[in-house]
């Protein structure tokens, strides 16, 4: 018997319990451990039923990501499951928390399951680049029908425990102590005579193929560029289609290892594994006490200011919401009441929550209420000497310890802190737009920004279901910083001939959300504009030139809002090719004696992202950015680099940075701007044969 799954069997109810933190994973200690507990069940007359449970927080939450890419060990998690549809005992899967992929799999694979009542299901092995390897494409329709298994598995997403229940997946619910339920639901079993149900012995459903081609249609758009969800798709359809049950088995694993070893499920796993990486900060000593937040403050209650408040309240934190004035404070109140207001009319929102969220936000015009509070995040415009003295009041008005926090966007950080009196307690938490909905939360560490205020700010961000990645500071720190790159070389290759359709069509077939001028007209270009204005003193001559977007702001054309920017839109916002651009363009070339030429796809994707690469190296060897995780969680969250390539750092690992290094160099001689220099990093790297990971 392993030692991470006890079996103990006790008036005929064998339990087999596993016991392998954090999350139960399905590590080879774990499927050896339960081989060998299914073997004692079966060879155990004296034993009528088996339960399996886990120890700890929750359930098993999927194989053991740390071993794929390993040579597996047997036995491997298929063949054991199938082992549970020979047994001729039943088997109860009793299940807590978060009981997924391969988890879930055990269960289905149990001939009945039991669930708490806040236990959550699901198959996130799309998210990894791969699909349910063990049984769930095969066994997870036969429960719930052909529609909920192909939202599951293709999806990644997670359903509670009553819906698990509606849907057919679960067959009871734990009214208290699940173990005690388990027991009780395993001795009705025994006393009814029931034996085992396996999914195998039933029937795929009949539901309507036409699913298939809906799936596939939808998931091609909301999941592009993914080959995932497809084969996950594909796998379902194959036991649907009539292919015996074990066979249909055997294919499922056979795809899910080939998945395995591909680019895009190491990308994703990358990715996964990065993200939680960058909780652990280098350098901050193990045994550092955050300092204690039950009370925030935001201060500031424009766009951002009110997605931050509505964050923290959501999260559970009772915050202190300083506006300008009055009418800036009811303007602010009534926003945030609209937007929950119409969660609740959706139904995702629960009135009681939201009145909940709504009494745990006190509203102030006074900065010296901010006195109660443990952090102040500021908010207001992105205007240094507005910041200034908003940083010397709040070092006034706050008790000793309060951490200050501003939101800016690219303003010095080491200037508010100067001016606050207290720089050690001053940092960065720069939230996304729509604060209560982005999951990156860039946390800036500045010159003074004492050890534990780090420590404070990552665990808070965490606290409040963010996802927080530290930087130093530096004009628009990691995401902004790198994204300026590329719309500078996005203005550049218009200038050159490039359609604005052209470039971004290459951004989102290489599976942006959006393309860099789509996305400035989604913004406001007069937004840009005002970014480029704050630059303007340390811009090149030719990014002084490329000045589209001023002469479109001066020309009333500020994207999407004016209904015409780079592209001209209709009354529902539907972009089409706007000739007004294309008669700025040549207006433009003439003007400054500039030649057009046809640019290939091959150019602009190369420029548009290793310009991202270049800054990237070079916020490493700045020490901006800690290192390449921080870069490539950022990008991913902050900016929809899409996942599947693993973010900037590792898509370049992967290209070789030898051939980055030389394709920037030829970039720097035919442009003869110094913005092609290669980082020293990137240089230093390519000539060692290594990558930005070790
Ligand atoms: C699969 O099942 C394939 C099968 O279909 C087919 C097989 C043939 N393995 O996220 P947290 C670690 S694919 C190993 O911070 P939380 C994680 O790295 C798998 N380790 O906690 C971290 O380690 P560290 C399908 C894992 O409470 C620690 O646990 N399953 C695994 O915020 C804590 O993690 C999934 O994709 C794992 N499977 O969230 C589930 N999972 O402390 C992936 C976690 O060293 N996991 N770790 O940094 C999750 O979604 C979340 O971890 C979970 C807990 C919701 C479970």
């Amino acid at each position: 018997m392993g030692e991470m799954v006890s079996y103990a069997v006790e008036d005929g109810i064998a339990e087999a319990v596993i016991d392998n933190p954090p999350v139960n994973a399905a590590s080879h200690g774990v499927r050896a451990g339960l081989a060998d507990a299914l073997a004692r069940f079966q060879g155990d007359a004296g034993a009528r039923v088996l339960i399996v449970r886990c120890a700890g927080k929750t359930f098993m939450a999927g194989a053991d990501i740390k071993e794929f890419g390993k040579p597996m060990i047997d036995p491997q998690l298929p063949e054991l499951l199938k082992r549970f549809d020979r047994v001729d005992k039943p088997i109860v899967a009793a299940v807590h928390g978060t009981v997924l992929g391969g988890g879930f799999e055990l269960a289905l694979a149990c001939h009945y399951r039991i669930a708490d009542a806040a236990a959550r299901f699901g198959f996130p092995e799309v998210k990894l680049g791969l699909l349910p390897g063990a049984g769930g494409t095969q066994r997870a329709p036969r429960f719930a029908g052909l529609a909920t298994a192909i939202d599951l598995v293709t999806g990644g997403g997670q359903i509670g425990a009553a819906a698990a229940k509606d849907a057919g997946l679960v067959d009871a619910i734990a009214d208290g102590d699940l173990a005690q339920a388990a027991r009780d639901f395993a001795r009705a079993l025994v006393s009814e005579g029931k034996g085992p149900r396996r999914a195998g012995d039933l029937p795929m459903p009949e539901d309507d193929p036409a699913l298939f081609d809906a799936a596939r249609k939808s998931l091609g758009r909301k999941m592009r560029g993914q080959t995932a969800p497809l084969m996950a798709l594909d796998a379902i359809r194959i036991g649907y289609e009539g292919l015996p049950f074990d066979e249909a088995l055997d294919r499922e694993y056979a795809l899910c290892r080939d998945m395995v070893t591909g680019p895009q499920s190491r990308a994703l796993r990358h990715i996964f594994a990065a993200e939680r990486e960058v909780a652990k900060v280098p350098g901050l000593p193990a045994d550092l006490t955050p300092r204690d937040v039950r009370t925030a403050g935001v201060i500031g209650l424009g766009v951002m200011g009110r997605g931050i408040v509505m964050a923290l309240a959501s999260a559970g934190v009772p915050v202190i919401a300083v506006g300008l004035d009055q009418a800036h404070l009811d303007a602010a109140t009534k926003a945030i009441a609209k937007m929950w207001s119409s969660s609740v009319a959706k139904g995702s929102l629960a009135q009681g929550e939201m009145d909940a969220r709504m009494a745990r936000i006190t509203g102030s015009t006074d900065p010296a209420d901010l006195a109660a509070a443990d952090l102040v995040i500021e908010a207001v415009s992105e205007d240094l000497g507005v910041k200034q003295t908003v940083f010397a009041t709040l070092g006034q008005v706050t008790k000793p310890g309060t951490i200050l926090a501003s939101n800016t966007s690219f303003l010095d950080i080491d200037t508010l802190a100067a001016a606050s009196g207290r720089a050690a307690d001053v940092c960065g938490m720069h939230f996304f737009n729509p604060a209560h909905v982005m999951r990156l939360l860039e946390n800036v560490r500045a010159a003074e920004t004492a050890p534990d205020v780090v420590a404070t700010i990552m665990a808070f961000g965490k606290r409040i279901g963010k996802l927080p990645v530290l930087s130093g500071v530096c004009d628009g720190f990691i995401v902004n910083r790198m994204l300026s790159k590329r719309s500078r070389e996005a203005f550049f290759l218009v200038e050159e001939g490039a359609s604005p359709a052209a470039i971004d069509k290459v951004v989102l077939d290489y599976g942006f959300p959006m393309g860099p001028l789509a996305l400035g007209d989604l913004a406001g270009l007069d937004i840009q504009a005002a970014a480029r204005k704050s630059r303007a003193a340390k811009a090149s001559p030719r990014e002084l030139r490329a000045d589209f977007v001023e002469q479109m702001v001066a020309a009333g054309r500020l994207g999407q809002k004016t209904g015409s920017g780079w592209y001209a839109y209709d009354e529902t916002r539907k972009a089409s090719p706007n000739p007004e651009t294309d008669a700025l363009v040549a207006a433009h070339a003439e003007r400054h004696g500039l030649r057009l030429r046809e640019i290939g796809a091959d150019e602009i994707r190369e420029r548009l992202l290793y310009a991202m690469v270049n800054e990237g190296a070079k916020l490493l060897d700045e020490g901006i950015a800690p290192r390449p995780h921080e870069i490539d969680v950022a990008m991913v969250n902050g900016l929809g680099w899409p996942a599947y390539t693993g973010g900037p750092m590792h898509w370049a690992d992967q290209i070789g940075l030898d051939k980055v290094l030389a394709t920037i160099e030829r970039f720097r001689a035919e442009q003869g701007d110094d913005y092609w220099t290669p980082s020293p990093l990137l240089v230093r790297l390519a000539g060692e044969g290594r990558g930005f990971y070790a």
